[in-house]
C-alpha cells in the first residue's frame, strides 16, 4: 500500500503541471482504476490538494504542510540524498535513530526527520531544545570513503550549506561560529552535531545532525537560552514552510558534498570565510587545557581554527570553544 502510494505521488509529481489520466496511472501502478481513485481520496485526507478533471485526469495542486516521508520527497531534486527518508512525529533524538538505521545498513544519504525530539542532544551530551513542529530536527547518514581524520570538515561543510540556504531562501546572513554554530546578531539559530563510527582507518558511517530553529517565538525557548537563541521567524518576521526549507538544504548539501568529495576542502574554506564569525577579532577561547584571549585568523586548509594571542603566539586548534 505504502509503496503504491509513494509511486503514485512520484508519478504525479514528476510532471506537476500535467494531468495524468486514471488509465495511465492504473497501468503504471498495476492497480485498478477504482483503486487509483481510492488512493487519491487517501492523499486528500493527508492534506494533499488533488485536482480531478474528467477526461484529463489527476494533478496534485499542493502538498500538505504537515511533514511526512511523502511530502519531503515530493519534488525533491536530488540523486542520492533523501532518496531514503524516515519521518517520525516524535523521537528521543534523530541521532539515535540514525545510528540504529546505519547499523542496520541504511544507505548513504538516508535522512531522518522528526517533528519533535524529547532528548535532542548537542555536543558533549548537552541538551538540544527541539520544540514540536517549530524547527528542523534532522540527521543524515553518510558513508564516505575519505579518512576518519577529515570528518570534522563535514561539520564545516554543513555549516556553510546552512548559511548559504538561510541567505538565499530566507534573506538573512548568518555567521558561522567555529566549528558548529550558526548565529545571527550573536544569537544561535542552528547547531550541527557530527558523529563518527570508524574502524581502523575507515569510516563506517557518519551521522550528521542539524538542529535549526525555524518558527519559534522567543518565549518558546526555555528561559536559560532565551537570550542566546533565535529563530528564522524572529529574524525575518515571518513563518517558513519547513518542508520546502528541508528540501532546499538537502539539494544544496548534495551539490556541495559532491564538490567537496571531488575537489577537497578548498571551496568550503572560501565559503566558510565569507560567513566566519568575528574573523580578525579578539575573542575568548577555551580548550580542555586552558582559556585565553586570541585573535581569530581564520581556518586552515584542513578546517582547523587558527588563532593568535597578544604575544604573537599562533595556535592551530582542532578542538576548542569560542566563547560568546
Ligand atoms: C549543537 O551543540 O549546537 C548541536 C545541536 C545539534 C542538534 C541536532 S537536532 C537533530 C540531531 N538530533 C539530535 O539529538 N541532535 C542533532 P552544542 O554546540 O553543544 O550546543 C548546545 C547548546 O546550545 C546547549 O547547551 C544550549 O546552551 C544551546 N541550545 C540548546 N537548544 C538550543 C536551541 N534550540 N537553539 C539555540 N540554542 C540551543
Amino acid at each position: 500500500m505504502e509503496s503504491t502510494r509513494a509511486k503514485l505521488i512520484d508519478v504525479l509529481s514528476s510532471n506537476p503541471d500535467q494531468y495524468i489520466s486514471g488509465q495511465l496511472l492504473s497501468e503504471k501502478l498495476n492497480i485498478s482504476r477504482p483503486a487509483v481513485w481510492k488512493h487519491m481520496k487517501e492523499l486528500e485526507k493527508d492534506g494533499y490538494e488533488v485536482e480531478a478533471v474528467p477526461r484529463k485526469g489527476y494533478r496534485i495542486v499542493s502538498y500538505p504542510d504537515k511533514l511526512s516521508t511523502n511530502t519531503l520527497q515530493w519534488g525533491l531534486d536530488t540523486d542520492w540524498l533523501g532518496q531514503n527518508v524516515i519521518h517520525k512525529p516524535s523521537v528521543s533524538s534523530t541521532q539515535i535513530l540514525a545510528h540504529q538505521q546505519a547499523q542496520e545498513d541504511a544507505p548513504h544519504g538516508t535522512v531522518i526527520v522528526a517533528d519533535e525530539q524529547t532528548k535532542g542532544r548537542g555536543r558533549l551530551n548537552r541538551t538540544w531544545h527541539s520544540q514540536k513542529g517549530d524547527g528542523i530536527w534532522m540527521s543524515i547518514i553518510l558513508r564516505p570513503t575519505f579518512e576518519p581524520h577529515r570528518s570534522p570538515q563535514i561539520t564545516l561543510l554543513a555549516a556553510t550549506v546552512l548559511a548559504e540556504v538561510f541567505k538565499r531562501h530566507c534573506g538573512i546572513k548568518p555567521q558561522i561560529k567555529w566549528p558548529n554554530d550558526l548565529l545571527t546578531d550573536g544569537k544561535k539559530l542552528a547547531g550541527i552535531l557530527t558523529e563518527l563510527q570508524a574502524e581502523q582507518d575507515q569510516i563506517t558511517y557518519i551521522v550528521l545532525g542539524m538542529g535549526i530553529n525555524v518558527n519559534h517565538d522567543r518565549d518558546v525557548f526555555p528561559e536559560d537560552i532565551q537570550n542566546q537563541a533565535t529563530s528564522i521567524k524572529q529574524e525575518t518576521g515571518e513563518s517558513w514552510a519547513i518542508g520546502a526549507l528541508i528540501q532546499d538544504i538537502l539539494q544544496t548539501f548534495e551539490k556541495r558534498y559532491e564538490e567537496f568529495i571531488e575537489e577537497g576542502f578548498s571551496k568550503v574554506k572560501l565559503r566558510w570565510e565569507a560567513f566566519g564569525y568575528r574573523l580578525g577579532e579578539i575573542v575568548d577561547i577555551k580548550t580542555h587545557q586552558r582559556s585565553w584571549s586570541a585573535r581569530i585568523l581564520g581556518i586552515e586548509h584542513d578546517g582547523a581554527l587558527k588563532v593568535c594571542d597578544e604575544d604573537g603566539q599562533v595556535d592551530i586548534l582542532y578542538s576548542a570553544e569560542i566563547q560568546w
